[in-house]
C-alpha cells in the first residue's frame, strides 16, 4: 500500500510514524521545506510544494498512490485541495481527518471518508485517562491497609456474583490470601447459580456474628454494598467500593462510588487493568459473571464501561464454567429421587408438593421448586429434603395469591427459621422439632400444613377485595 499523507505540518507524521512504517509506504506531503527536512530527519519519506497546485500532485506520482490521509486543520484549504485531487482522480480513496463535523466536499463522494477528531480521542485517550483515575486510586487503597492487619470483606446478606467477583479481585488487587483476608456475609449465598459459583471456583464465603465484624482488630472493607444497608452500625468502615447510589450518607475512609456503571465487578475490573495485573482464569470468570448477572447479560442499566470491562476480562474466563454456574448441575442421586417423587406427584389445587428424602445438596432442592413451577397448572410448588439432620423446604408461587414468605413464616417460624418473599421462600427446621410438631417429615403432612394455610389467604384476600376478584 502506498499512501500519501497531506497535512500543513509535521503534527500528522508524529501521530503515524509508528502506522506508516507498519502499514506500508507514507509519503509526507507538506507545504514548507523545513518541516519536510524534520520528517525526513526522522527516517519517513517526505516532499513539501503548494498543495493547491496539481504539479505538486505530479511530483509525489499520485498516479501510484493507493490511499490519501488529509490532515488539514484550515477549513477552506482542505476544501479547495480535496477539489484538486478530485480533478486528479475522481476515485482515489481520501481520508480526511478533521475538527468539525461538516464534510469537506462532495457529500455523495463513495470514496471520501471523514473522521472526527474528538472520536479518536475518545476511543483512544479516554481510556488512558481513566487508567490513570484508576490506578491512583489502586494506590489509595493498596495504602489503607498495613500488611499485618487482617481484613474482613463484607459483602450483603445473600452475596451475588457481582459481590463475590468484586470481593476475589479486592483481595488479589492487595495480595492477600483467603486466611488473612476472609469474605464474610451475616447471611449466606442461597441461590442455586450462586452456590454453583462459590462451589465451581472454590471461593469459601464465611458467616460473620455481627460482634465479630472486628475481632481481631480485623480492618472492614465493603463492596457492592453500602453500610446503611445494615441498618445497624458497623463501626469503622475502611473501604466501600459500590455502584449504586448514595441514598443515605455514611462515611468510610475510602469511598468509589459509580452509580452510572452496571456492576462493581466492573470497577474492580477497571482497577486490575490500571494496576497491570492480567486476571487468572478464576478471577476473570467471576468478574466476567457478576458482570453478565448484574447488567442481564449488559442490558439493564449497563454502561459502556461494563461492555469494555466484559471485553477485556473475555479471554481470560472460562465459558465452560459460567454454562455450569448458570445451569448447576444436579448429582445423579438427587436427580432419581426427584424421578421418584415426582412420579407420585398429587397435583390438587395448584398446589404441587415433593419430598426428596435426604438429599446431598441443599441448593437443588429450590432448583427442584423452580422446576416444579413449569409444571402446567402448578401455582405453589413445595419441595422438602433431609439435609443432614435438617428439614429444608423451599417454595416458589406464581398466581393470584402470592404470599410464599408469609406462609412459611406462619408455619415454621416457631419451630425454625423461615423468610421469603411473595414469590419464594424458604424454611429451615431441625429434623427432631419438625418431628416433634408434626409427627413425621412427609409429603402428606408437608401437603395439609400448607394447604389450609394457602387456602385461609386466598379467604382473607377474596373478603378483602371480592369486587377485583369477580
Ligand atoms: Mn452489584
Amino acid at each position: 500500500m502506498k499512501y500519501l499523507a497531506i497535512c500543513e505540518d509535521d503534527l500528522l507524521f508524529q501521530f503515524m510514524r509508528k502506522v506508516a512504517t507498519k502499514r506500508g509506504e507514507v509519503l509526507f506531503l507538506v507545504q514548507k521545506p523545513e518541516v519536510a527536512r524534520r520528517i525526513r530527519r526522522h527516517g519517513a519519506s517526505s516532499q513539501w510544494g503548494d498543495l493547491e497546485k496539481e504539479e505538486t500532485y505530479q511530483k509525489s506520482h499520485l498516479e501510484h498512490v493507493d490511499q490519501v490521509i488529509l490532515f488539514i486543520r484550515d477549513v477552506e484549504l482542505r476544501a479547495r485541495v480535496y477539489v484538486v485531487l478530485r480533478s486528479l482522480n475522481p476515485e482515489l480513496p481520501i481520508l480526511s481527518l478533521s475538527s468539525e463535523k461538516e464534510i469537506t466536499g462532495d457529500r455523495k463522494d463513495p470514496f471520501f471518508r471523514q473522521i472526527l477528531l474528538e472520536d479518536i480521542f475518545q476511543e483512544f485517550c479516554a481510556p488512558q485517562l481513566l487508567d490513570t483515575f484508576n490506578r491512583q486510586k489502586v494506590e489509595r487503597i493498596r495504602s489503607l491497609f498495613r500488611e499485618k492487619d487482617k481484613i474482613h470483606i463484607l459483602l450483603q446478606h445473600d452475596p451475588d456474583p457481582d459481590a463475590i467477583g468484586s470481593a476475589l479481585a479486592l483481595r488479589e488487587l492487595l495480595g492477600r490470601k483467603r486466611a488473612t483476608t476472609p469474605i464474610v456475609t451475616f447471611g449466606q449465598v442461597t441461590r442455586p447459580e450462586n452456590v454453583a459459583m462459590i462451589r465451581l471456583l472454590d471461593i469459601q464465603i464465611d458467616t460473620i456474628s455481627y460482634n465479630d465484624l472486628h475481632r481481631d482488630r480485623a480492618q472492614l472493607a465493603l463492596v457492592d454494598v453500602q453500610p446503611p444497608y445494615f441498618g445497624v452500625s458497623l463501626g469503622k468502615v475502611d473501604l466501600v467500593v459500590d455502584h449504586h447510589p448514595k441514598r443515605i450518607p455514611f462515611t468510610a475512609r475510602f469511598t468509589d462510588l459509580r452509580p452510572h456503571y452496571g456492576a462493581t465487578s466492573t470497577i474492580f475490573t477497571e482497577y486490575l487493568r490500571a494496576a497491570g495485573m492480567e486476571p487468572s482464569q478464576r478471577l476473570a470468570t467471576a468478574l466476567l459473571y457478576g458482570i453478565k448477572s448484574d447488567t442481564l447479560f449488559l442490558d439493564r442499566a449497563s454502561d459502556v464501561a461494563d461492555l469494555e470491562a466484559f471485553t477485556f476480562l473475555y479471554p481470560f474466563a472460562s465459558r465452560a464454567l459460567i454454562t455450569k454456574m448458570e445451569r448447576p448441575a444436579l448429582p445423579r442421586e438427587d436427580l432419581e429421587a426427584l424421578g421418584r417423587a415426582l412420579s407420585r406427584l398429587q397435583l390438587d389445587d395448584g398446589v404441587a408438593v415433593i419430598h426428596m428424602g435426604e438429599i446431598k445438596r441443599e441448593d437443588v432442592i429450590p432448583q427442584m421448586a423452580e422446576f416444579c413451577l413449569q409444571i402446567e397448572g402448578v401455582e405453589w410448588a413445595v419441595v422438602s429434603g433431609l439435609c443432614g439432620d435438617q428439614v429444608v423446604i423451599s417454595v416458589r408461587n406464581v398466581g393470584y395469591v402470592r404470599s410464599a414468605g408469609d406462609v412459611m413464616k406462619r408455619l415454621f417460624n416457631a419451630i425454625g427459621s423461615a423468610g421469603g418473599h411473595r414469590s419464594m421462600a424458604k424454611a429451615v427446621v431441625p429434623l427432631e422439632r419438625f418431628k416433634e410438631h408434626f409427627g413425621e417429615v412427609s409429603e402428606k403432612v408437608i401437603r395439609e400444613a400448607m394447604v389450609s394455610l394457602i387456602r385461609q389467604k386466598e379467604e382473607e384476600l377474596s373478603e378483602r377485595i371480592p369486587a377485583e376478584r369477580a
